[in-house]
């Protein structure tokens, strides 16, 4: 008889709260007019669409003590942290719809508590331009969409770094960065200090893409949890214009393939985000077609085809 199939839990955040430019609160509707859901359909898993979670509007003000809109940001993190917990414990497979990329530290704290309760093994891939490692000393523009990693690692302000009921939320050892080419002078500093795996485009000229996800995910128990967060900013913005704060010599369509359909072949994923996708910043929503394009590949899009070799 069939495997039970999967459920993915489509959960929208739309906000740009920790964001430098606004537009990213228009993400989820965008991936849903791109065809996430039938796309999802189209390879087996049934979906749910839970709808958008609310939250703060932006006030658009400059930095407090190192930090733009820290209790709005901290208020949809909570909301964040919750649906992708209460989704976790249906036993559905949490798709969040962001969104600028401070919401991966509820999303991911969320996995990280629920891992930690199963006993089960996490491993975060960080797909991005950008190590988001900064804190508020560190910080160049005080946009929290750049400290997630960091406050996911204990290094933050205490009501994010402990929004899943466990400071640090994730050992550095357990996250992987691929595609990194933007990274302040500050930030450098802290990324080699705490040994964060970083697999940047320098390393993925050299390697490639095969051997450098080959790297990523090697050493993973059998009942590892995978989680994804896929900033749409690591996709060079030569195919991916539609984000906040591009950054060129990214991965090519063909190289951003392999990477999800690599992910895919690991049959572990259990977990994902995607953000910073920015409508206002897009070209006839191309950008948010390409995100789900990719994210098929995710979910197994090329497995017939490898079958029949
Ligand atoms: B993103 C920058 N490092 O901290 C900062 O898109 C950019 O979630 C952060 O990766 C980019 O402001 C955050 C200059
Ligand atoms: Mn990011
Ligand atoms: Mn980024
Ligand atoms: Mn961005």
């Amino acid at each position: 008889h069939a495997p039970t199939p999967i459920t993915a839990e489509l959960i929208g955040a739309p906000t740009d709260i920790g964001a430098g430019a606004r537009g990213a609160s228009m993400g989820p509707e965008a991936l849903r007019v791109a065809g996430l859901q039938p796309a999802l359909e189209s390879h087996g898993l049934r979906v749910l669409d839970v709808g958008n979670l609310s939250g703060p509007g932006n006030p658009w003000l400059p930095p407090l003590n190192g930090y733009r809109h820290l209790p709005e940001v901290v208020a949809w993190n909570a909301a964040v942290c919750d649906a992708v917990y209460a989704a976790l414990g249906r036993g559905h497979l949490p798709i969040l719809l962001g969104g600028d990329h401070c919401l991966g530290v509820g999303s991911i704290a969320a996995v990280a508590r629920h891992c930690r309760e199963q006993g089960r093994p996490l491993r975060v891939l960080w797909l991005d331009a950008h190590a988001d490692f900064n804190t508020s000393a560190l910080t160049p523009s005080g946009n929290v969409h750049g400290m997630p990693v960091a406050c996911l690692c204990g290094l933050g302000p205490a009501e994010l770094v402990g929004i899943g009921g466990h400071t640090p939320a994730l050992r550095p050892d357990q996250v992987r960065q691929i595609g990194i080419r933007s990274v302040d002078e500050g930030e450098k500093r802290l990324v080699h200090e705490h040994g964060l795996e970083v697999f940047d485009m320098r390393f993925i000229d050299e390697e490639g893409m095969r051997r450098t996800m080959a790297r990523a995910l090697e050493g993973m128990p059998a009942n590892t949890h995978l989680h994804v967060s896929f900033d749409v900013d690591f996709l060079d913005p030569e195919i991916a214009p539609g984000v906040g704060t591009t950054v060129p010599g990214g991965p090519t369509y063909r190289e951003a393939q392999l990477c999800m359909e690599m992910i895919a072949d690991s049959g572990r994923l259990g977990s994902l985000d995607i953000v910073e996708l920015n409508p206002a910043l897009d070209v006839r929503n191309k950008t948010a077609e390409l995100a789900v394009d990719l994210v098929e590949s995710l979910f197994g899009k090329s497995t017939l085809m490898r079958a029949g070799r």
